[in-house]
């Protein structure tokens, strides 16, 4: 009878633990789908709400409103790029590392004489008309405009395109590159020209940062990150021309980034060094003068070469330059930015580079001796 009773008892219990694992089990279903729900919600309000944060080219005011178009390719007038999907994307996009993936380090950088444009656009398809790059897979932290100041140098031009596209990419930065070309044949100005791809740049694209650099500078290891830093940053710290050293410590010559802050901190660049030679130590004591400090990179990273060249006509050394670098202190809040003049002849969208053609004047007349 008692064996009879614990059977009975026994059954009870295991049908109450078969259906409690039951309920449990509807219960575990019940939220699964519950938080997936909700997950699927996140994400998709997420990814409306940041599309244009994620790509920061998509929405800006462009003339009359026009979408953006694509520039046709050497030789073929008239055809257009495919629209991008990373202009219009609604992936979600996570920022990019700090340290990018795709990074080789040493690089083996080689001047022939044999580089084409037409290579050059073949190897760099993603690059967007005007040389815009956004990086596909995360969402870049800053928007950097890359200025070179130019003239008569389009074989130079070609191997910086085609080495610098590719650093850019691998290392994710999102970018835009501007030649700012000088007209006519009166004495360079390279702080100038910087000045007016500063203003430009911003004219097209709300940029972040700005990373100035000469046409024959080629970086020999892409761990030297074309991005701004806390501090003003100069980035072609050991180059082959001066056996891969400083040439001395207040050196800001070659390649050098600055914030927009950091850039209006200091008035932005002189305008009033026409030649060769100086205006980079101006640059380096407004630097200073505004309580900034340059960081650099390594110097096993921040290795260039330097494609091999003439001088330039219409560069000669400026004689004025050793007292000019002299008075930073007082010429600095009256010869900047704000005393920035100057007219665009010409804006050009290549497919890998935007080049801005203008007439920034000449040297004032000397008064004659005696
Ligand atoms: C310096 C030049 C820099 C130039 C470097 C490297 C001057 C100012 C008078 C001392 N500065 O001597 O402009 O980038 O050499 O070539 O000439």
């Amino acid at each position: 009878m008692s064996r009879l009773l614990l059977g009975v008892t026994l059954e009870r219990i295991c049908k109450a633990v078969l259906l409690l694992c039951l309920v449990h089990f509807l219960i575990m279903m019940i939220l699964y789908f519950d938080v997936y729900a909700q997950h699927l919600d996140f994400f998709s309000r997420f990814s409306a709400k940041n599309a244009t944060r994620a790509h920061p080219y998509y929405n800006f005011s462009r003339p009359n409103g026009t979408a953006p178009s694509y520039a046709a390719p050497a030789g073929g007038a008239g055809s257009t790029r495919p629209e991008s999907n990373q202009l219009v994307s609604e992936k979600p996009l996570p920022p990019c590392p700090e340290v990018p993936p795709a990074l080789v380090g040493r690089l083996l950088i080689e001047f022939g004489s044999t580089m084409t444009m037409e290579r050059v656009q073949r190897e760099n398809p993603d690059v967007k008309e005007g040389g815009k790059y956004i990086p596909s897979d995360c969402r870049a932290k800053q928007r950097v405009a890359i200025i070179i100041p130019f003239r008569h140098r389009d074989h130079h031009l070609k191997y910086w395109l085609y080495y610098l596209h590719p650093i850019l990419r691998r290392q994710r930065i999102s970018f835009g590159i501007y030649i700012i070309s000088q007209n006519g044949e009166d004495t360079f100005n390279r702080a100038k020209l910087l000045n007016i791809g500063f203003l430009e740049a911003l004219k097209e694209e709300p940029y972040d940062c700005f990373i100035f650099s000469d046409v024959d500078l080629v970086p020999m290891d892409d761990r030297n990150l074309y991005h701004c830093y806390d501090q003003p940053r100069h980035f072609a710290i050991a180059m082959d021309k001066f056996g891969f050293r400083l040439p001395y410590a207040g050196y800001f010559g070659g390649v050098s980034g600055l914030s927009k802050t950091q850039f209006l901190k200091i008035n932005g660049f002189p305008n009033e060094y026409w030649g060769w030679g100086g205006e980079d130590d101006d640059i380096y004591n407004r630097i200073t003068l505004n309580g900034m400090k340059v960081s650099r990179p390594d110097i096993r990273i921040g290795r260039y070469r330097m494609i091999k060249h003439e001088r330039d006509k219409h560069n000669e050394a400026n004689p004025q330059r050793f007292t000019k670098i002299q008075n930073t202190k007082m010429t600095m809040k009256r010869d900047g930015i704000n005393s920035l003049q100057y007219h665009v002849i010409n804006v050009a969208k290549h497919p890998l580079y935007t080049n801005i053609t203008v007439d920034i004047g000449k040297p004032p007349a000397r008064p004659p001796r005696g």
